[in-house]
C-alpha cells in the first residue's frame, strides 16, 4: 500500500493511505541509508498482524524543508504580524528565498490586523510577486481570500512563535480547535505551543502542516551567491540586464539593473545580508 505520512513523533509515523490511518514504524534500513522519514513523505507500507504498519519505502521527495521539517509541500504559507510578536523582515526574506530556491510557492499573510494594520509589512511585500494577504485569524477577516489560493494543496504554515499559525488553522477549519497559546506565557518559557509536525486535512481538500514557530533558521543550506538574486522574485526581470556579467548587485556596483530598479530597501538589504552569509 502507499500512503502519506501525516505525522512523525518519537519514531512513530501516522500514515494516511486514503482508506485507513495506520500507526507505523520505519524499517531499520532507513537509518542505515541515513534517511529519516518526514511528514509529507509518500511511503509504501505493509500491514503487520497487530494492525500497525511498517514503512518499507520512501518515495523520492519533490522538495523538503528542514524547519519546519516537512516534505513534498506545494505552498509555504508564511505568517507575519506587526502586533506581538513583531515580524522581522529579514527572517521572512530568508525563509522566502529558501522556499523559492526549492521551487516552493510562497504566500504571505499579515495576521493580527485587528491589533495592528501591518501597513509597514504590506508596503515591503506588495511588490515581491508573492501573493500577499492580510487579516485576522481571530476575527476571520481575510480568510475567505486565502481559501482559493490554497485549495487542494499541501501547505506548511511558518512564522515566528505566537504569530497565529495554529489560530489560522482553526480559522481555516472551524470544525476543529487547535491548541493556541498566550504569547507572553510562551515567550517567557521559551517554548512553543506546537511541538511536532502534523499534516491535517482541512476543508477544500487542503493538507496543512501546522509547525512549531521558528526562532532560528538553522538547517537551511546557503544559497550559492550566483543564484541568490533569482530567489528574490522581484529581482528576476533585472537579471541579465546588468552591465557586467556575473554582477552580484552589490552597493556601489555600476550599471547594475537591480540597483536601478524600484526594489524596496528592506528587501535589498536582506539580499545583501544573505549574500554576505553565502560568500
Ligand atoms: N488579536 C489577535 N490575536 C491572535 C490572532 N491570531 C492569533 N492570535 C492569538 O495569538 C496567540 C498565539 O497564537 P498561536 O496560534 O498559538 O500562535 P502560533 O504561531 O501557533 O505559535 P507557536 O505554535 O508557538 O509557533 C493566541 O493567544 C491567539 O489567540 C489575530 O489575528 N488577532
Ligand atoms: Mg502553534
Ligand atoms: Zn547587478
Amino acid at each position: 500500500m502507499t500512503g502519506r505520512i501525516t505525522r512523525s513523533l518519537s519514531g512513530f509515523y501516522t500514515v494516511d493511505t486514503g482508506s485507513e490511518i495506520l500507526t507505523c514504524h520505519a524499517r531499520g534500513i532507513f537509518r542505515k541509508r541515513g534517511i529519516a522519514p518526514l511528514a509529507g513523505d509518500i511511503v509504501t507500507v505493509t500491514k503487520n498482524a497487530d494492525g500497525t504498519g511498517s514503512i518499507t519505502e520512501v518515495a523520492e521527495r519533490r522538495n523538503m524543508l528542514i524547519r519546519p521539517p516537512v516534505a513534498n509541500i506545494d505552498t509555504l504559507l508564511l505568517l507575519l504580524s506587526e502586533a506581538t510578536p513583531k515580524t522581522e523582515p529579514f527572517v521572512i526574506d530568508k525563509m522566502v528565498a529558501a522556499a523559492v530556491y526549492r521551487g516552493i510557492e510562497v504566500i504571505l499573510f499579515v495576521n493580527k490586523t485587528d491589533l495592528a494594520p501591518g501597513s509597514g509589512l504590506l508596503e515591503i511585500y506588495k511588490t515581491t510577486g508573492h501573493p500577499l494577504l492580510s487579516g485576522s485569524a481571530l476575527t476571520g477577516e481575510g480568510i475567505s481570500g486565502l481559501r482559493p489560493l490554497i485549495a487542494r494543496k499541501c501547505i506548511a504554515l511558518a512564522g515566528n512563535t505566537g504569530v497565529g499559525k495554529s489560530a489560522l488553522m482553526g480559522a481555516l477549519d472551524t470544525s476543529r480547535t487547535y491548541q493556541t497559546g498566550e504569547v507572553s506565557e510562551r515567550l517567557g518559557r521559551g517554548r512553543h505551543t506546537t511541538r511536532h509536525v502534523e499534516l491535517t486535512r482541512l476543508r477544500d481538500d487542503v493538507l496543512a502542516a501546522d509547525t512549531p514557530g521558528f526562532s532560528a533558521l538553522d538547517g537551511l543550506e546557503t544559497i550559492p551567491p550566483s543564484e541568490l538574486a533569482g530567489c528574490f522574485l522581484e529581482f528576476r526581470p533585472c537579471l541579465g540586464h546588468c552591465r557586467f556579467a556575473g554582477c552580484l548587485h552589490r552597493e556601489g556596483q555600476t550599471g547594475c539593473a537591480v540597483r536601478e530598479a524600484p526594489i524596496h530597501p528592506s528587501r535589498y538589504g536582506s539580499y545583501l545580508r544573505l549574500l554576505e552569509e553565502s560568500l
